[in-house]
C-alpha cells in the first residue's frame, strides 16, 4: 500500500499528490512523504549477514567465526511486508581451496545455506544467494571464466527448481577492469542457464564495488549494456551508501538529497540501455539528513520505473551496535530508518 501510516490526512495527501518528492530539510524527518507516481518494488528487504563473517578464518567454526541468519529476523521483516533477503556467504567455505572452484561443495556449509534459503522461500519470499567475495577466491582474483561458469552451473543445479531463489553473481568486484568483470558475469549467467535454472532472476555486479554513483565513470557503463541472457531475466545490481566516500562507514550523510543525486546517472544509464536495476545494498545513519536522503533515493527509484528492488544493509545476528544494523530487536536502524525511510515505500 502507498501509505502505511495514518499520519497523513486526505487533505495533506491531496496537497502533496501533484508535488515532486521533497526530502525534508527541517529538523524533524518524521513523516513519510508523498512520492507520487511511484511504482512499488517487486523485491524489497534486507541483507542478512552472518555466513560471510570471520573470513580470516577459513573454513572457520560455525557459531564462533560465522553464523547463519536467524529465522526470527526473517519473520520480523516478512510480517511487516518485506519479501527479499540477501544471504552473503563465503566462497571458500562452500568450495574448499583444497579442491578448488570446480570441486565438490562442502556439504555441511551447503546444508546451512539450503536451510535458510528453504525457510525464506517457504514463506513465499525471495532468497538472494551471493558469494561475498569481491571476485577473489583463496587470496587471488578470479580470472577463469570457465571455472567461474562451472562453479555457478554447479550451484544453480542445486537450486534450479526453486523459482524464489535469486542468483547474485558475486559481491563487489574491485580493482579489476570492467570488461574482465563483465566477462566473468556473462560466464556465470551462461552457467546458471545451462544448469536448467531458467526461471530465476540473476543479478550481475560490476567493478568498483558495483557503486551506483560511479557506474558510468568506472567503465561498467561501457560494457554491461551487452549482458545477455537467453531467458531475459537479469537486473544490474548496484550498491549505494550516502556518506562522503560512499563506503557506509560514517553515520553522516552528505546532504538530504544525496541519495537521489547519486542514483541519477545510473538510472539514466539503465533507461538508455533498457535494463532493470536492483539496489542490493543501501545504508545510512539514523539522523534527519540521512533519513531524508534515503527517502529521496527510494522515491526516485520508484518513480523511475527501472529499479525493481532495494535491500537495506544490513540485518544479521552478529552486528552488535553497528549503526546500520537493522537486526531485531535492537539494531540501531530499527527505530527511525525502518518506520520513516523504508516502510513508507512498501
Ligand atoms: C558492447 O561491447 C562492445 C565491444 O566491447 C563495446 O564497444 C560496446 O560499447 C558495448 N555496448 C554496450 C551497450 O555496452
Ligand atoms: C558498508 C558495509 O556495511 N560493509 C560491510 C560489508 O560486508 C562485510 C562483511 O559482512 C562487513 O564487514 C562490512 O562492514
Amino acid at each position: 500500500m502507498f501509505f502505511k501510516s495514518s499520519l497523513f490526512s486526505l487533505a495533506t495527501l491531496a496537497a502533496l499528490v501533484s508535488a515532486a518528492y521533497v526530502p525534508s530539510s527541517t529538523s524533524s524527518a518524521t513523516a513519510p512523504e508523498a512520492c507520487p507516481s511511484a511504482t512499488k518494488f517487486k523485491f524489497f528487504g534486507v541483507n542478512e549477514s552472518g555466513a560471510e563473517f570471520g573470513n580470516q578464518n577459513i573454513p572457520g567454526i560455525l557459531g564462533t567465526d560465522y553464523t547463519w541468519p536467524s529465522p526470527s529476523s526473517i519473520d520480523f521483516f516478512t510480517d511487516k511486508g518485506f519479501n527479499t533477503f540477501r544471504i552473503p556467504f563465503q566462497l571458500e567455505r562452500l568450495s574448499p581451496p583444497a579442491t578448488g572452484l570446480t570441486g565438490a561443495f562442502d556439504s555441511t556449509y551447503l546444508g546451512g545455506l539450503q536451510t535458510i534459503v528453504d525457510f525464506i522461500t517457504g514463506k513465499g519470499a525471495f532468497a538472494v544467494i551471493e558469494p561475498h567475495n569481491f571476485m577473489i577466491y583463496n587470496g587471488a582474483q578470479i580470472t577463469s571464466t570457465s571455472d567461474f561458469g562451472t562453479w555457478w552451473q554447479n550451484l544453480a543445479t542445486i537450486f534450479k527448481d526453486n523459482a524464489n531463489v535469486i542468483f547474485d553473481v558475486i559481491n563487489e568486484p574491485h580493482d579489476m577492469p570492467a570488461s574482465t568483470v563483465f566477462d566473468l558475469n556473462q560466464a556465470a549467467v551462461n552457467g546458471i542457464r545451462a544448469s536448467g535454472a531458467t526461471s530465476q532472476l540473476i543479478l550481475v555486479e560490476g567493478t568498483s564495488w558495483t557503486g551506483a554513483w560511479t557506474w558510468t565513470t568506472s567503465g561498467n557503463g561501457d560494457v554491461f549494456g551487452n549482458i545477455s541472457d537467453p531467458n531475459d531475466n537479469i537486473a544490474i545490481e548496484m550498491h549505494q551508501y550516502l556518506d562522503s566516500d560512499g563506503s557506509g562507514t560514517s553515520e553522516t550523510c552528505v546532504s538530504p538529497t544525496i541519495g537521489a543525486e547519486r542514483l541519477q546517472a545510473a538510472t539514466d544509464w539503465l533507461k538508455a540501455h533498457n535494463l532493470k536495476g536492483f539496489l542490493g545494498e543501501l545504508g545510512a545513519g539514523s539522523n534527519d539528513v540521512c533519513i531524508s536522503a534515503v527517502q529521496g533515493a527510494l522515491c526516485a527509484m520508484q518513480q523511475s520505473d527501472v529499479w525493481i528492488g532495494a535491500l537495506w544493509w544490513a540485518a544479521g545476528p552478529w552486528w552488535g551496535d553497528y549503526f546500520q544494523s537493522i537486526e531485531p530487536p535492537s539494531g540501531p536502524s530499527l527505530s527511525q530508518i525502518l518506520p520513516q525511510a523504508l516502510e513508507p515505500f512498501l
